[in-house]
């Protein structure tokens, strides 16, 4: 056989690096970052170089499995696709008829990709599309559209021409983003300040000049301060708030009790260092980016820290800004057509949503909604029953707090499908297990990327699947064809590119030199003559009709958070380089370099309760136990413990990640009731532990 090289697109995490997969006598022998994308600079992750171990994995669902037992309990039968796709289609159908369309949801995992399977629900007739994203960054994404009536993605962060990045709750040399990881260093080597805050010395703080450890929970306090310190210092970009900034006496006002003095004695932080760093920040304006943060699912007013932070880069003019948060463009914005697409083949269904979202809660973006709140309707079948719900690419019962309440607001479906590359709690509960074909090993649809020069890009399949597993498309398809949906039944996926490069221009033949079709020549920055806001008045604002028309306040006054209990610790969590998720730790390669987590805790606090480094601990709340090995520092702050998120799996199929390591998930008690009720996203940090020797 012949040795090939094929672009394609990782997937070992939402990130979706372009890559190059060197194939030798049909098997994957490397993976490379695309040399076509310069911030790519040839290289990927440890995760990224991973996928080669991912798609040799026995330890993986290999064919369609029906269950035989009860849920949860691991007998299956084999099924070939065709079983597999009559026994799914025909339970929907059933449930369809009996219940109506919207009886039927379906959750994934975010991302480009979503078209196709999108249409495919639309098609269906259900409302009820979801993701995980109220387990990630729907406050970030809700205070975005709060204040400039556009998403958090219609920026992108120009990290390569920024003077001074800030990271709140964002750790991104280790949460990994490959080109905003290069493009950040290239920045840092020419003189670009770096100012991390965090509750812990992670490693983007070991690279940052300036490093503020403060208390959990107190970050609004933080930020209110800073924006007390700019307005009454007057370090605010003038040009940018006339143009831009709606209602600033309004936020004028509301900081004042803020000071610097203040926060201090609620973060920790003193006032000192924050004026400082405040003046310096202004010094690097408008080429300044903080973070407005990604996994923002920690607190109940995560969503007023985010909109915070939002506000601080308006008032430092780097909206549009080169270096700063530079509006991306669409194809169209660049002259260009955009794909066709999948969802435009039915309309919008009309049903209500079963979250709520759109008629309940009307501040809410209507788009993926809120899974938690789905799985609420499950339990109570309010506003009706969902009997069918598909888990596509997604493992709710690792990411949503406390799986065992989970699993009962599961129990009156009469189906349940996962659609997976791996083992997950969440398929090894379902009813069916579709098993997908791992990113090396499929095709997907052709996405598009906005950004500051829109492109289009694919992932081709770089080698035949080694198992009995089907690409994304195949499955869909598959289902599309039982469910009378004939306009989404294909048979070679070059009829579905086509259908969606029709009219653009473009040629899947286009994609062969280099992975991607980039729609534009140069950067497009903002032009302060004609750039409006999509809110009523065009200008970022302060006040959000939306949110005051919905008895929510938008400007927030700061409530300090429940302290620790003598004995307790807030639990804390965030992610690695080595690892995504939860669905990593099984992985060989990355496995053997990180076989489990630990529990960091404050050197001060270990020494009253007698632990010393490498000890084995019992984690515990309200009688429940996992033990983990304690990593006793003094880079924690005291009040906190920390781990790292996706470890203490119990499946038996996945030999290596057994029993390593603690599943922080299982210490929220209440944790579905506890969410961020402004920004909709669920409170993951609200909770407390005990620890003691084991
Ligand atoms: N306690 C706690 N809970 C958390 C978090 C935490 O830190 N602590 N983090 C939260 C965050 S930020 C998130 S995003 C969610 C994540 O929650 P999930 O999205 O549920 O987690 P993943 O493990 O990324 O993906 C779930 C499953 O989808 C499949 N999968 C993942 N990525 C891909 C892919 O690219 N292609 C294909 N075909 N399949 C894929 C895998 O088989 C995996 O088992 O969890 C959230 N929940
Ligand atoms: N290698 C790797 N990269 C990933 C992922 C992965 O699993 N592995 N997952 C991807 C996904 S889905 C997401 S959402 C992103 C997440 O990206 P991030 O949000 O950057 O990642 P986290 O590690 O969850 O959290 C960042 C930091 O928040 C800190 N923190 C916790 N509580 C507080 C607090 O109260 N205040 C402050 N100031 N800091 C606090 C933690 O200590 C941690 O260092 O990463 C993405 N990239
Ligand atoms: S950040 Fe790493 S794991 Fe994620 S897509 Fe890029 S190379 Fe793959
Ligand atoms: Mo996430």
């Amino acid at each position: 056989m012949e040795n090939v090289s094929v672009f394609s697109v990782c997937g070992m995490c939402t990130v979706r690096c372009p890559i190059r997969v060197k194939v030798e006598n049909g098997r994957v022998s490397f993976i490379e970052g695309n040399p076509h994308v310069p911030a790519m600079k040839g290289a990927v992750c440890p995760r990224g170089a991973a996928g080669t171990a991912l798609i040799y994995d026995s330890e993986r669902p290999q064919t369609p499995l029906i269950r035989e037992g009860n849920r949860g309990k691991g007998k299956w039968r084999k099924a070939s696709w065709d079983e597999a796709f009559d026994y799914v289609a025909e339970r929907l159908k059933k449930i369809k008829d009996k219940y109506g369309p919207e009886s039927i949801v379906f959750t994934d995992r975010g991302g480009p990709f979503r078209d196709y399977h999108r249409a495919f629900l639309r098609g269906l007739g259900t409302p009820n599309y979801s993701n995980h994203d109220s387990s990630c960054a729907r406050n970030v994404q809700h205070s975005a559209l709060s204040l400039t009536g556009k998403g958090r993605k219609a920026v992108a962060y120009d990290f390569k021409n920024c003077k001074h990045v800030v990271l709140q709750f964002r750790n991104i040399f280790e949460s990994v983003n490959v080109q905003e990881v290069n493009n950040l260093m290239d920045a840092m080597e020419k003189g670009c300040k770096l100012s991390v805050i965090d509750i812990r010395a992670n490693v983007s703080a070991a690279k940052a000049n300036n490093f503020m450890k403060i208390r959990p929970g107190t970050d609004y306090a933080f930020n209110l301060a800073v924006i007390n310190e700019i307005i009454s210092t007057r370090l605010y970009d003038e040009k940018f708030k006339g143009t831009y900034i709606e209602d600033f006496d309004a936020l004028k006002k509301f900081v004042a009790p803020y000071t610097p003095e203040w926060a201090e004695g609620e973060t920790g932080i003193p006032a000192q260092q924050l004026r400082k760093f405040t003046k310096e920040l202004a010094q690097a304006a408008p080429a300044v980016i903080w973070h407005p943060g990604w996994m923002a699912a920690r607190y109940t007013d995560s969503f007023y820290i985010c909109r915070s932070i939002y506000i601080i880069n308006a008032l430092m003019g780097s909206y549009g800004a080169k270096g700063g948060l530079a509006f991306i463009s669409k194809p169209g914005d660049v002259g260009r057509k955009g794909l066709k697409k999948f969802m435009d083949l039915y309309p919008k269904p009309k049903g209500k949503r079963a979250d709520g979202v759109g008629w309940k809660y009307k501040h809410f973006e209507e788009g993926p909604g809120l899974a938690h709140l789905l799985f609420k309707a499950m339990e109570k079948e309010d506003p009706y029953p969902v009997k069918g719900y598909i888990a596509y690419r997604h493992d709710p019962l690792m990411g949503y707090p406390e799986p065992e309440r989970l699993k009962q607001m599961w129990d009156n479906l009469d189906l349940l499908v996962s659609v997976t590359f791996s083992w997950s709690d969440t398929a090894w509960y379902s009813d069916v297990v579709l098993p997908m074909s791992p990113y090396l090993e499929k095709e997907s649809i052709i996405a598009t990327k906005n950004a500051l020069k829109p492109q289009f890009f694919v992932r081709k399949r770089s080698v035949d699947p080694c198992y009995d597993t089907k690409a994304d498309w195949e499955i869909v398809s598959g289902l599309a064809k039982r469910l009378d949906l004939p306009d989404l039944v294909f048979e070679k996926v070059e009829d579905l590119w086509n259908f969606q490069l029709d009219g653009t221009g473009v040629t899947i033949d286009d994609f062969d030199d280099k992975g991607m079709v980039t729609l534009a020549n140069k950067p497009v920055y903002l032009n302060f003559e004609d750039y409006s806001f999509k809110t009523p008045s065009g200008k970022i604002e302060m006040i959000s009709k939306k949110l005051e028309d919905n008895g929510i306040t938008s400007l927030k006054p700061y409530e300090s958070p429940v302290k620790p209990k003598e004995g307790e610790f807030r639990l804390t969590f965030g992610r690695c380089a080595l690892h995504t998720q939860g669905h990593t730790v099984n992985n060989a390669m990355l496995f053997e370099q990180m076989p489990e987590n630990v529990l960091w805790i404050h050197t001060d606090e270990a020494e009253k309760l007698g632990i010393s480094d490498g000890d084995i601990v019992h984690v515990t709340q309200n009688n429940y136990t996992e033990d983990i090995k304690a990593k006793v520092t003094d880079v924690i702050h005291p009040e906190a413990v920390f781990v790292i998120h996706g470890f203490g799996h119990t499946l038996e199929v996945e030999t290596r990640a057994l029993n390593k390591g603690l599943a922080d998930n299982k210490f929220m008690a209440g944790g579905m009731e506890i969410w961020d009720q402004a920004g909709g996203a669920i409170a993951y940090q609200e909770h407390f532990v005990t620890v003691s020797k084991a």
